[in-house]
């Protein structure tokens, strides 16, 4: 099931309840207007448009942590982009527009009941400069996109407060790239077997092999590939709509070859764009950044049509 013979489906995702600015959402509109559907149409692919999701309501109990914001939004948004997940990626690739990362506690548990559901296991690529491994009781900013992998990986204290999860991820099926900013309370997460490719990783050793490598696991256990792309695994200087900068991130060239080989992989099955807000974006060369490299990872390859210049 190569991607190409799926086509795909744009699906929105305005989630802003995990952040603490407001912004993210305006991502789905910006994808929309930065004209990514027309970009992958381009490349042949057959491309349907969602619409935006909304979230599902959801009641938690006040939690213990006071400095966690919108707890219960956040959890009604998980609740219902899992279900969205799961429904739109059984004929097409969904591609989810974001909307903060918090959004991944919902697709990737969609996905997660994907994979289950066909009997394969499911492979996570979290490019991001942070790792996103806090639990409720660890998070000292509040803010539930630093949290989405704790869930999925069903560490405790979210049950409860949080759609109780399926089928939790192995951390031994999750890959990460792009990490330089990471929290006490994460690195002991860390150490639980997820691979870890941090920025000096990259600096030393390039993104080729270390991908490669992943993605021969990924077919030797004939899984199901999810990508979670955040904004600020970009350098800031090349994508700078995002709330967390975090100096020193990945290039045009790196972010766009690892794109051309999980094209070439044949084995993502849906993808995250998330972290994009376009009120402090440049006029829109972030979104217009992002839809190039999903239009990368879709088959787009440097001679099939100029890059544009932003
Ligand atoms: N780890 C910090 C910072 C952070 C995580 N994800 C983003 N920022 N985007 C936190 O707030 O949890
Ligand atoms: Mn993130
Ligand atoms: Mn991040």
């Amino acid at each position: 099931a190569r991607s190409e013979a799926r086509g795909c489906v744009l699906i929105g995702a305005p989630v802003q309840s995990g952040t603490g600015r407001l912004g993210c959402d305006m991502g789905p509109s910006a994808y929309r207007a930065a004209g990514l559907s027309e970009s992958l149409r381009d490349l042949g692919l057959t491309v349907a448009d969602a619409g935006n999701v909304a979230p599902a309501p959801f009641s938690s109990p006040p939690h213990p942590n006071r400095a966690i914001r919108n707890l219960a939004e956040t959890a009604g948004w998980t609740l219902a982009l899992t279900d969205a997940a799961f429904r739109h990626s059984e004929a097409a690739l969904p591609i989810f527009l974001g909307g903060d990362h918090s959004l991944s506690a919902g697709t990737v548990a969609g996905m997660a009941r994907r994979a289950e559901r066909e009997g394969r296991p499911l492979f996570l690529l979290w490019l991001d400069a942070h790792a996103d491994l806090h639990t409720l009781d660890s998070t000292t900013s509040g803010n539930l996109h630093g949290v989405p992998l704790a869930y999925l990986t069903g560490r405790p204290g979210f049950s409860g407060y949080f759609p109780p999860l399926e089928a939790a991820l192995d951390p031994a099926r999750i890959c990460m790239f792009g990490l330089r900013s990471v929290d006490p309370a994460e690195r002991e997460a860390l150490g639980r077997g997820v691979r870890v490719h941090d920025m000096r990783d990259i600096d030393e050793n390039g993104v080729v092999a270390p991908l490669r490598g992943f993605l021969r696991e990924v077919a030797a256990a004939d899984g199901l590939l999810h990508v979670s792309l955040d904004v600020d695994f970009l350098d800031p200087g090349i994508a700078p709509g995002v709330g967390t900068t975090v100096p020193g991130g990945a290039t045009f060239r790196e972010a766009h070859l690892i794109m051309e080989l999980l094209h070439d992989s044949g084995l993502v099955r849906s993808l995250d764009l998330v972290e994009l807000n376009p009120f402090l974006d440049e006029r829109g060369r972030t979104a217009l950044l992002m839809a190039d490299l999903a239009a990368s990872l879709l088959g787009r390859r440097i001679l099939d049509k100029p890059t544009r210049s932003y």
